[in-house]
């Protein structure tokens, strides 16, 4: 049987962590789920051409280049991923779509509110041409939080009065831990506050369907130089702490509070110094007639308390979220047999695909990586003066 499917050709730029992590979901999504299109995985592209040779090996590309440029003057491609850091995340967006390619971007979407800026105004204008343009914050397709968000909008909180939100690393606790481009703040943009914060300021927004309108921060760079050389693991690696050692350039750790548009307020933490957490990415909600509350170190379950219950026998239930009536959950396994954090990269991809085929605008869009933007932003100017910042929200 021919598969009748218009294929959809997808490059990507970057191939490490993130890399590994989009290039089994581009593989996987077309196995486990019915899409509309089918997905290529055409072209890798890397500096390092032995190094993107092996990845291409291994997931399967089909070719390799060392320019992303090169990428965007191929006609046989039709969507850039990009999975590098993100200094360069606004100039190969913007490029990529001006050439009328389709671009799923890393988060946070940019480095600077100006770029995040510049890039959503080109994916708006890329949109009126049928380009279209996606942030990849996945935590929100993990199932439980798909169905948090759910449960929130469907009314199961009632008035939402509290966010409290964490995310909890621990891979930088080792003062010689050394140095790599999460730490660099031209590379990176920001430390703990971008790399993982984001994540929680997207997911808060998702789930609450709110938006963050002002903020009060506190940054902090716990080990201020750390060794240039050394092993390098995907996060964090060891070295001996003998050579010699560069400044850190980012902060270890960043806490905010925050009022949402719709009179909530939150409590945010995000650091890589929390001992004994590896990737405690959680968010409690409270509202007046329930909460609900996630832990990614325990995913498949979404805890519900429904305050209109018996205060006799009311409390937390664990919903383990694997039914197949759950979101993304049919394609996969039966009750019970959970999912792991590559599930979410996954769910991106039929996600990013289905809005392809649909002609409308994917979720979260850049105008929602801008609006995480200008949090990050505000967060890291009330650090620095000590006052609060609105976001424009
Ligand atoms: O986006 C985040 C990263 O940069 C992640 O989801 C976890 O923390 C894994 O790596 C870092």
């Amino acid at each position: 049987m021919t598969d009748a499917r218009t294929d959809l050709r997808i490059g990507m730029v970057g191939y490490a962590f993130m890399g590994a992590a989009h290039s089994q979901a581009w593989r996987t999504a077309p196995a486990f789920f019915d899409l509309p299109m089918h997905p290529r995985m055409t072209a890798v592209c890397g500096r390092d051409k032995e190094a993107a040779t092996k990845v291409a090996e291994r997931f399967g590309w089909e070719s390799v280049e060392t320019d992303w440029r090169a990428l965007l003057e191929r006609d046989d491609i039709d969507v850039i991923d990009i999975c590098t850091p993100g200094d360069t995340h606004a100039e190969i967006a913007i490029a990529a779509l001006r050439a009328g390619k389709h671009v799923l971007c890393e988060k946070p979407l940019a480095n600077t509110v100006a770029e995040a800026e510049a890039m959503a105004e080109a994916a708006a204008e890329a949109a009126q041409h049928g380009v279209r343009a996606m942030v990849g914050f996945t935590y929100r397709r993990t199932p439980a939080v798909a169905m948090a968000r759910k449960l929130a909008a469907d009314g199961w909180l009632g008035t939402i009065r509290h966010v409290r939100a964490q995310y909890l690393q621990d891979w930088l606790n080792d003062e010689n831990t050394p140095l790599s481009w999460r730490l660099d703040k031209e590379k990176a943009g920001s430390g703990a506050l971008g790399d993982i914060g984001a994540h929680i300021v997207d997911m808060a927004q998702f789930v609450t369907g709110s938006r963050i309108a002002s903020v009060s921060g506190l940054m902090e760079t716990f080990v201020t130089t750390r060794p240039v050389a050394g092993d390098h693991a995907t996060l964090g690696g060891s070295s001996s702490g003998d050579g010699e050692r560069g400044p850190v350039t980012v902060d270890d750790a960043a806490v905010f509070t925050s009022r949402f548009d719709d009179g909530s307020v939150g409590v945010f933490e995000a650091t890589r110094f929390a001992t004994g957490r590896k990737n405690a990415l959680r968010i409690e909600v409270n509202g007046s007639t329930g909460s609900l509350a996630f832990d990614f170190e325990d995913m498949n379950v979404l805890q519900y308390f429904d305050a209109n219950e018996d205060p006799a026998t009311a409390g937390f239930r664990r919903i383990i979220v694997t039914e197949a009536t759950h979101p993304y959950v049919a394609a996969w396994w039966p009750p019970g047999h959970g999912l792991g954090y590559e599930h979410g990269f996954t769910h991106q991809v039929v996600d990013l695909v289905t809005a392809i085929a649909d002609g409308t605008d994917p979720s979260p869009s850049f105008a929602d990586g801008l609006a995480v933007q200008r949090v990050l932003a505000a967060v890291e100017a009330s650090s620095a003066d000590g006052t609060t910042h609105t976001t424009g929200a």
